[in-house]
């Protein structure tokens, strides 16, 4: 760590993810003197490449514009690199380095052959037009294209990026590349995009707590949730969670929190989506449309009583202070759609009171699994009905709950999840490293 933080100083993001990640498996590698024979802890935290790039393009006044592109290729010991791309101002290099890392490891959960990466830029698509959208994923791709491909590096969304940006990003590779090879998931489904792909990431998280619930003879139905964030996996969380016969209480945006009583379904679920696409990227209109909604303006949604949090915005969203109001609260259970949203001394204090914690990278990995499913009917030029998608997703977050208990069990019978998934994901990925050699 010490010389991690004095090569890369001021990454803190990216220092927080790796140092998370040693604590989970220091145990276990000193077990192992096979993993310091192959220097895999100094191999395993250099990312095989890093690009910056200068995205320059022309804004509907005519104004040229200047942003910076990244992409992280972190590590491809499983397959091809894989990862989504991130527009949003906070964009740096610490958060595409911490988001890339913290791929490796999911992707390795996934149980399917994909590596990690992540990139994005700084553009912030709030208040954009659609031409303005469209010109800047053009010139985003005009340089990222030449170091992707379907067996070389597949992106995908993530923040500020969903279908219509897949699309813009895809049409500009097809034409630079003349190739139809399904590089980029997350396509329209009637031009290779997976069905189930834009809810995969919401529901995968919902089928992973009621995995945790079950282990407890308990399960979703009936239970309050409270969410943050009001984008993609916010929705797919909402839909499935309602779908299950639980309440969801809760959504946020930079501006505040609204409090449904009454529960976010039915048209409540598509206004969100309609709210997300107005490009406004405010959650206050949400209670002026349904009245018995209150809006809590630049407050949080952690202070409700809830039987289940879970923060779908952003990293280190939900700090110390909602750990101890959720705990008093009574919530259960504490799970993480986004990556990395709980600060490290919130996730101490959730352990501590025992309750059910999932760490983003084994909860959320159902959407970058789709993601791998999309690839596979591409390759084999086939779709799959919804059905058989969700089937096979739903196999792949009980198995990742499975390798998480197998990791995580306690001596005290509780599960530390957080352990689980990190020790799960890194021996997989440690072990192909030293096979693969230096
Ligand atoms: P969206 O862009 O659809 O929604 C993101 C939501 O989070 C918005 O409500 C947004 O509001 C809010 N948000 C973003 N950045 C910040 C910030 N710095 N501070 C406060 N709020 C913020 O993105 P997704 O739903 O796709 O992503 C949400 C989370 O889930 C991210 O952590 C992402 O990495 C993770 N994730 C996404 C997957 C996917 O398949 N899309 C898969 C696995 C994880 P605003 O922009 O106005 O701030
Ligand atoms: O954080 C993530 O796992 C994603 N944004 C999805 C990545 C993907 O390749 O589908």
């Amino acid at each position: 760590m010490t010389n991690l933080e004095r090569r890369y100083p001021g990454e803190k993001e990216y220092h927080q993810a790796v140092y998370e990640l040693l604590m989970s498996i220091e145990e276990i590698y000193n077990q192992m003197p096979y993993f310091d024979k192959h220097s895999i802890i100094e191999r395993l935290i250099e990312p095989d490449r890093v690009l910056i790039f200068k995205v320059p393009w022309v804004d509907d006044m005519g104004n040229i514009q200047v942003n910076r592109g990244f992409r992280v290729q972190f590590n491809n010991a499983l397959g091809p690199y894989k990862g989504g791309l991130r527009f949003h101002p906070s964009v740096n290099v610490s958060i595409m380095k911490f988001l890339a890392f913290e791929q490796v490891f999911k992707n390795s959960l996934t149980t399917l052959s994909l590596g990690g990466a992540k990139g994005g830029s700084d553009f912030d698509p709030k208040g954009k037009s659609d031409g303005e959208i469209m010109r800047f994923c053009q010139a985003f791709m005009l340089e990222l294209w030449r170091h992707i491909g379907p067996e070389i590096d597949i992106p995908a969304g993530d923040i500020g990026v969903g279908t219509r940006e897949i699309g813009y990003l895809y049409g500009m590779y097809k034409k630079l590349t003349r190739q139809h090879n399904g590089t980029l998931t997350g396509k329209g489904t009637d031009w290779g995009g997976s069905l189930l792909r834009p809810e995969a990431t919401g529901y995968g998280v919902v089928y992973f707590i009621n995995e945790m619930l079950a282990r407890q003879k308990d399960n979703i139905e009936g239970k309050v949730v409270a969410i943050s964030g009001f984008g993609n996996v916010a929705w797919g969380v909402a839909k499935k969670a309602t779908e299950l016969g639980a309440k969801v209480v809760t959504l946020s945006g930079p501006d505040g929190f609204v409090y449904d009583p009454d529960g976010v379904r039915g048209e409540k679920i598509d206004f969100m989506l309609e709210l997300r696409a107005s490009n406004e990227d405010i959650i206050e209109p949400y209670s002026q449309k349904y009245p018995k909604a209150r809006f809590f303006s630049n407050r949080k949604p952690w202070e409700v009583k809830c039987d289940i949090a879970i923060p779908c915005a952003t990293q280190n969203e939900l700090d110390e202070n909602d750990a101890l109001q959720l705990v008093k609260n009574g919530c259960r259970c504490i799970c993480e759609a986004a990556n990395m949203p709980c600060t490290p001394e919130a996730i101490d204090i959730i352990i501590q009171a025992k309750l059910l914690y999932a760490p983003g990278k084994a909860a959320n990995a159902g959407g970058v699994a789709t993601s791998g499913l999309e690839m596979s009917q591409n390759a084999m030029k086939l779709s799959w009905p919804a059905n058989e998608v969700d089937m096979r997703l739903q196999h792949i977050m009980q198995n990742i709950h499975q390798n998480c208990v197998k990791y995580g069990l306690q001596p005290d019978g509780y599960i530390n999840y957080l352990k689980g998934a990190n020790i799960a994901g890194f021996l997989k990925v440690a072990h192909a490293m030293a096979e693969q050699g230096v």
